[in-house]
C-alpha cells in the first residue's frame, strides 16, 4: 500500500526536480536565519545560485553533532521560538544534547512520512497499532504516534509499560501491528513464551522496529517467534525522528522520503562520496524543514544506497539496513550512551581515575554493564575497603540518576585494566552479538 502515491512514485528526474528547488529554498532559509550558517557559508564562499543541482550540494561543508552540541539549546532554530509547536531532544543527559524544535508545518510533515512507513507494513484504519516506544522527548513514541492517527487506525499509546502489561495489553485489545525497538520485541516474544501465550491466540500482522542497530538473524528470531513480518525504520531526532526511511512489504531496503531529505554516503576518512552500493557514512540535508533544518549533516550511521525499481512500485532510493557506526556510540537497553558521558561521571568522583572499561553482556535478553574503574591508590585498610564501596555506590546512583539505568560499578587496582601498545584501556567491550 502506498500512502502519498504522488509523491512516492514520482519519475526520478521529477523527483531530483523538486529537490533542488526544495533545497534552494532551504539553503536561503539557513542562510537568512540560522548564525552558524551564515558564518559557514560566508567562510566557505558559498554562493547559494550556483547550486544548481545535487552534485553540487558537495560544495557546501558539513554540519556535524558537534556543531550541534555547541549551539544548545535553541542556536540551530531557524524560527523564533513562537512559531515552534513541539520540542524533542536527544538523550544526552551530562553532555549537552541536541534539542531540535517543530513548526506546525514540520510536524504535519512529520506525519505524512511515519504514516508512509506504516502504509508501506500494510496498516490501514483496520488496524490496532501498539506503540510501545516511549512519549517523551524522544521522537519515537510521538512520531509514529501522529501518523497511525491519520491513517485511521486506533492506537494503543503503551509506551514503557511492563513487559507484562504490553502482552495483556497486545492480547485484549486485539492488537494488529506492533511498533517499538527489535530487541524489546525479543523480550516480548520471549515472555509471551513464559506466560504460555502462543502467538496464534494474539492478533499481531506486522511489526515496524527500528531505532537501534539489529540483523537478519534478528529479524528471522522475531518472524519466527511471533509469525509476523518484521520491517525495518530508520531515523534520528536531528533530522525528524522516525520517519526518514523505512522498508515496504519487499523486504530490500528502506525506502528515504526523499521528497523530504537528500540522502548521500560519504567515505568518513576522506569525506569524498561513496560510489552507490558501497559503505559508507549517511549524510542528510533536510529540505522541507522550517524549525530545525539542516545542510548535509554527518549521522555517524554506516549503509548503503540501494538503486533500481522496488516491486512496490515507489520509485524513493533506498537504504541498506544501517551496519555500524562511526563513532563509538553504545546501544544499550534501549537508549543510547556514550563513553564520554560514563567518563564525565567518573571524573566528578573523587578517589577513581579516568582509566575504566565498559563490559556489555546480555543474559536473559536483557542488556548488562559493568564499568570496570581503577582507583587511584591501592588499598591498605578496613577503613580504606568502607571508603572504596562508599565510592562505588557514588558512582552508582550518580549513573542512575543522569543516564537513567543501572550499572554494576567494579573499582580496581591501579593501572590493572589491559592497556594496548599505545598505553589506552580500551573503552568498551562488547560481549553481546547482535540478535544473539
Ligand atoms: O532512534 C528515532 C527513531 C525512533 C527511529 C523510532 C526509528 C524508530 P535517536 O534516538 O536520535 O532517534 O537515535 C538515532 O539511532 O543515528 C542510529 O544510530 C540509530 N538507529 C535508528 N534507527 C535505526 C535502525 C531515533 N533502524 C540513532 N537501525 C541513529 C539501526 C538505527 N540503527
Amino acid at each position: 500500500m502506498i500512502h502519498n502515491r504522488q509523491y512516492e512514485t514520482l519519475p526520478r528526474e521529477d523527483i531530483e526536480q523538486l529537490q533542488i528547488e526544495r533545497l534552494q529554498a532551504s539553503l536561503n532559509r539557513v542562510y537568512r536565519n540560522v548564525s552558524f550558517y551564515k558564518r559557514t557559508f560566508d567562510e566557505y564562499k558559498i554562493n547559494i545560485e550556483k547550486i544548481k543541482s545535487i552534485s553540487d550540494l558537495g560544495n557546501i561543508p558539513f554540519t556535524t553533532r558537534e556543531d550541534l552540541r555547541k549551539s544548545y539549546p535553541y542556536d540551530m532554530f531557524a524560527v523564533p521560538l513562537r512559531d515552534i509547536v513541539r520540542i524533542h531532544s536527544t538523550s544526552g543527559t551530562t553532555g549537552k544534547p541536541i534539542v531540535v524544535g517543530y513548526t506546525k508545518n514540520d510536524l504535519r510533515n512529520w506525519t505524512e512520512c511515519t504514516a508512509r512507513l506504516l502504509k508501506a507494513a500494510g496498516i490501514t484504519e483496520h488496524d490496532v497499532v501498539q506503540i510501545a516506544f516511549a512519549y517523551s522527548l524522544f521522537t519515537g513514541g510521538f512520531g509514529f504516534h501522529q501518523g497511525a492517527e491519520l491513517i485511521g487506525a486506533s492506537v494503543i499509546p503503551s509506551s514503557t509499560s511492563t513487559i507484562e502489561k504490553q502482552i495483556l495489553i497486545m492480547r485484549d485489545f486485539k492488537t494488529t501491528a506492533l511498533i517499538c525497538t527489535p530487541s524489546y520485541t525479543l523480550n516480548i516474544a520471549s515472555a509471551l513464551h513464559d506466560m504460555g501465550i502462543h502467538p496464534e491466540q494474539l492478533f499481531l500482522k506486522v511489526g515496524l522496529f527500528g531505532a537501534e542497530p539489529w540483523s537478519e538473524n534478528m529479524r528471522s528470531q522475531i518472524e519466527e517467534s511471533l509469525h509476523i513480518p518484521a520491517l525495518d525504520n530508520y531515523g534520528l531526532t536531528e533530522i525528524i525522528g522516525p520517519g526518514v526511511a523505512g522498508e515496504c512489504e519487499a523486504k530490500s531496503g528502506l525506502h528515504v522520503n526523499e521528497d523530504h531529505f537528500i540522502v548521500e554516503t560519504i567515505n568518513p576518512k576522506t569525506l569524498k562520496p561513496c560510489p552507490i552500493g558501497e559503505e559508507g557514512e549517511l549524510v542528510f540535508t533536510t529540505i522541507t524543514k522550517e524549525g530545525f533544518p539542516l545542510i548535509r549533516y554527518r549521522t555517524g550511521d554506516i549503509a548503503c544506497l540501494i538503486e533500481g525499481e522496488c516491486t512496490c512500485g515507489r520509485s524513493l532510493i533506498r537504504i541498506s539496513r544501517i551496519t555500524g557506526r562511526t563513532d563509538d556510540m553504545i546501544f544499550f537497553g534501549g537508549k543510547k550512551i556514550f563513553p564520554s558521558q560514563i567518563e564525565e561521571i567518573l571524573l566528578e568522583v573523587e578517589g577513581t581515575t579516568p582509566h575504566y572499561q565498559i563490559v556489555l553482556e546480555r543474559e536473559d535478553g536483557q542488556d548488562i554493564m559493568e564499568i570496570q574503574v581503577e582507583m587511584c591508590e591501592r588499598i591498605t585498610s578496613i577503613d580504606e575497603l568502607k571508603n572504596l564501596e562508599y565510592l562505588r555506590d557514588k558512582i552508582v546512583k550518580r549513573i542512575e540518576m543522569n543516564l537513567g539505568f543501572q550499572a554494576k560499578v567494579v573499582l580496581v587496582e591501579p593501572k590493572s585494566l589491559m592497556r594496548s601498545r599505545g598505553e589506552k584501556v580500551k573503552r568498551v567491550v562488547d560481549k553481546r552479538t547482535i540478535g544473539g
